[in-house]
């Protein structure tokens, strides 16, 4: 599910309309890829899901064919979902705000009247409230509440729904691609790069703020960088990226083989793994561990601790990537600290989560408590 994720964010561009698409521009030979991605997300839509999941949403309306019964239940998830953040004050990042706001519209629904068990919300003015947050944290600490990639999301949603975005907002982000704060580990993020530029470019041709040089200046810097990490196999960042990335620069998806997941077997595999507190320096461990071949690292973190409960433990925080690795041996990351469990085949940072990544026989994974 995480893989749709970077595919779906692709279509929320297309938002400034909220009819579902017209036509069908996929060719012939990608259609069936097509109605098996769109099945894979209507069989993720779970009858009494807390934590509906706006992007699926995003991507059911925009398709081309439709199960209008099953796109009905998730909305009415997203909008009690989103009524039951509010009133009860759960975590509702300004990003996710975004995203609920578009998938609401991509229905056809006013953000501005989000009705659920009797309760109305204003999604538009919270969100506008939740970027007022973002950019004040910004001028306090340098930082944003949640990451510029939200904050990008934030305005690109405003913008997309001819809502206000304010000449201030427009400059910290203009601001945060000149002192090149896109970075995710210690690379640059084409993700956050992409959504950055889709917002500047919204912004600019909304025509509503008036001095438009820096942000054609950031446009063009932002832009260089992400054709910067274009690769010889033609994706961009990486295949979580790429179609995000492709929509400011008008590239072609490049044609990739389609690599079947590998199935768990019985053969076994090693794989150490290592645990180190990176910032704090306080303990540093490994072990070797034996998983089926084919498993995913949340199986060796698994078994590990089953073998080691103390040693090894860890916890783990649902996202809409999948699990998160938030504690090892009790030591809990920080948004507050900026600190985050990297993951790490030797010194190569994954390009996936432990929901995802199937280790190799042989690999050394580190899960390192780093600052970001
Ligand atoms: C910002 C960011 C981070 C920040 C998050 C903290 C912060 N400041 O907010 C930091 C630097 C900590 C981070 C860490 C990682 N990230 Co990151 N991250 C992002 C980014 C650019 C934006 C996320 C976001 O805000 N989304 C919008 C909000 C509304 O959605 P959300 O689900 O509520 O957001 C939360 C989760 O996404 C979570 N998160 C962030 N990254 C990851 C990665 C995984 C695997 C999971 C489960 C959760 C997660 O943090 C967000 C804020 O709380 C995305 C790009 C993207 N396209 O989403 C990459 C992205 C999600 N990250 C990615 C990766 C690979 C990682 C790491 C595994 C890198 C590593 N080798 O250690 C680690 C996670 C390790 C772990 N402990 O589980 C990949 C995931 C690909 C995949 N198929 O799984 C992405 C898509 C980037 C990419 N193109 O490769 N990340």
């Amino acid at each position: 599910m995480s893989r749709l994720c970077s595919l779906l964010l692709l279509l929320i561009c297309w938002l400034t309309s909220c009819h579902p698409a017209v036509g069908d521009s996929t060719p012939k030979s990608q259609r069936e890829t097509v109605t098996s991605l769109l099945r894979t997300l209507l069989r993720s839509v779970k009858v009494g899901d807390f934590n509906p999941n706006p992007n699926v949403h995003i991507a059911l309306r925009l398709a081309r064919d439709h199960n209008l019964e099953t796109e009905e239940l998730l909305l009415m998830q997203l909008k009690e979902a989103s009524v039951r953040k509010v009133l009860n004050s759960e975590n509702f990042s300004s990003g996710l705000v975004a995203l609920y706001t578009l998938a609401v519209k991509a229905s056809c629904n006013d953000p501005i009247n989000v009705t659920a068990n009797g309760t109305t919300i204003d999604l538009i003015g919270i969100l506008q409230e939740k970027l007022t947050q973002e950019i004040k944290h910004i001028e306090a600490t340098g930082f944003p509440l949640s990451n510029y990639y939200q904050v990008s999301l934030d305005m690109l949603a405003l913008c997309v729904m001819n809502s206000h975005v304010s000449p201030c907002s427009v400059r910290i982000l203009t601001r945060a691609v000149d002192e090149e704060q896109f970075t995710h580990g210690s690379e640059f993020s084409v993700d956050t790069g992409s959504v950055a530029a889709l917002a500047l470019r919204c912004v600019k041709q909304a025509g509503t703020i008036q001095n438009t040089v820096n942000i054609e200046d950031a446009l063009r810097k932002v832009l260089t960088q992400i054709l910067e990490h274009v690769k010889d196999d033609g994706l961009i960042g990486n295949l979580y990226s790429t179609g995000e990335a492709m929509q400011v620069d008008n590239l072609t998806l490049p044609e990739t083989s389609t690599t079947l997941a590998p199935v768990t077997s019985a053969v076994p595999i090693r794989v150490e793994y290592n645990i180190e507190d990176g910032v704090n320096h306080t303990f540093s461990d490994a072990v070797n561990v034996t998983v089926p071949r084919g498993s995913r690292l949340i199986q060796v973190l698994e078994e590990t601790q089953r073998l080691y409960p103390v040693r090894f433990s860890f916890d783990v925080t649902m996202t809409l990537w999948g699990p998160s690795l938030t504690i090892v041996r009790g030591l809990s990351s920080s948004n507050q600290d900026r600190t985050y469990w990297q993951l790490l085949n030797g010194s190569r940072p994954l390009d996936q989560g432990i929901g995802d990544y199937r280790p190799q026989n042989g690999e050394h994974i580190f899960a390192r408590l780093t600052h970001y």
